[in-house]
């Protein structure tokens, strides 16, 4: 009988900015709000970043994460999941500060530094709502977004090791498969674990389905099918496709707004709940069953740290 699939949300990002939806959730109230609609449709997870309440900045700021996470914690079961990517302007510091001070359930950990531009969609756009937004987009087309093997270990050990946190392995490309089982081999990474295969970043693999397949096949050879969750996460208006298509072959699913912004061809997603109802009822059709925040805890291995 096929599993049931665990819907992730990620719910706001450090991707996007204002002026390329209205709906995109800026201040602490807006965030709260959208996670907590979109636990309601579904979601088990909730991957979560901050921005600044007063221009929709990324932030890491500890205090404006302190308005976000606790509400949420407060008023659902899904499983709170911090980033420790950041944006890729932030040093490791800054990405670290939050996530090391509240030790979350869960937190993602991207396998590997890498170019992650989003430069071309600055041409589609001539009148900005903030000053901040122009540079910072364009400016992703110099940037590398640093996740070396000293960092991922730090984050492995201080954050995995010391504080009992588990993972969203970030991979987006195979090379980061590797570097996962590098971790495996080293100790550091047991499972269950969870890997998010991201595909249709500039800079990581792109969105061609075949590339599902081939990432499949290498993860079960380097690691086994058992000791690992996948999930497929696809950028843009490769999303849907990409994470039903992820579906029919057995994985979990990755939706909201920090991954794409729409929620069918030309139409804006008004929340992330309108994107955990899309694939919610496309799951449904292809008969499979969502998972309780339970069911993905058990799964994850996160029931021991939560007794
Ligand atoms: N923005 C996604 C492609 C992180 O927060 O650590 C990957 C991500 C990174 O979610
Ligand atoms: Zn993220």
């Amino acid at each position: 009988m096929a599993q049931s699939v665990i819907i992730s949300c990620a719910v706001t990002g450090a991707i996007h900015t204002p002026t390329m939806s209205p709906h995109l959730p800026l201040t602490p109230a807006q965030i709260v709000e959208q996670a907590l609609e979109a636990a309601e449709a579904g979601a088990s997870i909730l991957h979560l970043h901050a921005r600044d309440p007063s221009d929709g900045r990324p932030t890491a700021d500890p205090a404006v994460f302190e308005q976000i996470v606790p509400e949420i914690l407060a008023r659902t079961d899904a499983i709170v999941n911090i980033t420790t990517g950041g944006s890729t302007k932030m040093t490791i510091e800054e990405r670290l500060a939050y996530p090391l001070q509240a030790a979350p359930e869960m937190a993602s950990l991207n396998l590997g530094s890498m170019n992650f531009s989003i430069h071309p969609a600055a041409r589609r756009i001539s009148e900005w709502c903030h000053d901040w937004e122009r540079p910072y987009v364009e400016g992703t087309e110099d940037t590398i977004f640093r996740n070396t093997f000293r960092d991922i270990r730090h984050i492995l050990v201080e954050l995995g090791r010391e504080r009992g946190t588990r993972f969203e392995f970030e991979c987006y490309d195979l090379g980061h498969l590797y570097n996962l089982a590098h971790f495996v081999d080293e100790g550091l990474v047991e499972p269950p674990f969870l890997i998010q295969s991201i595909f249709g970043i500039l800079g990581g693999m792109g969105p061609d389905p075949e590339n599902l397949a081939f990432i499949r096949t290498s993860a079960d050879r380097l690691f086994g099918r058992d000791s690992y969750e996948w999930s497929i996460l696809g950028a843009g208006r490769h999303q849907i496709p990409l994470v039903t298509m992820g579906a029919i072959m057995g994985a979990n699913v990755r939706v909201g707004l920090e991954d794409n912004l729409f929620v069918e061809k030309g139409r804006l997603a008004q929340s992330n709940a309108d994107q955990v109802r899309k694939i919610g009822r496309i799951l449904t059709e292809l008969s499979l069953d969502i998972a309780t925040p339970a069911e993905a805890r058990s799964r994850l291995g996160l029931e021991a740290r939560r007794q």
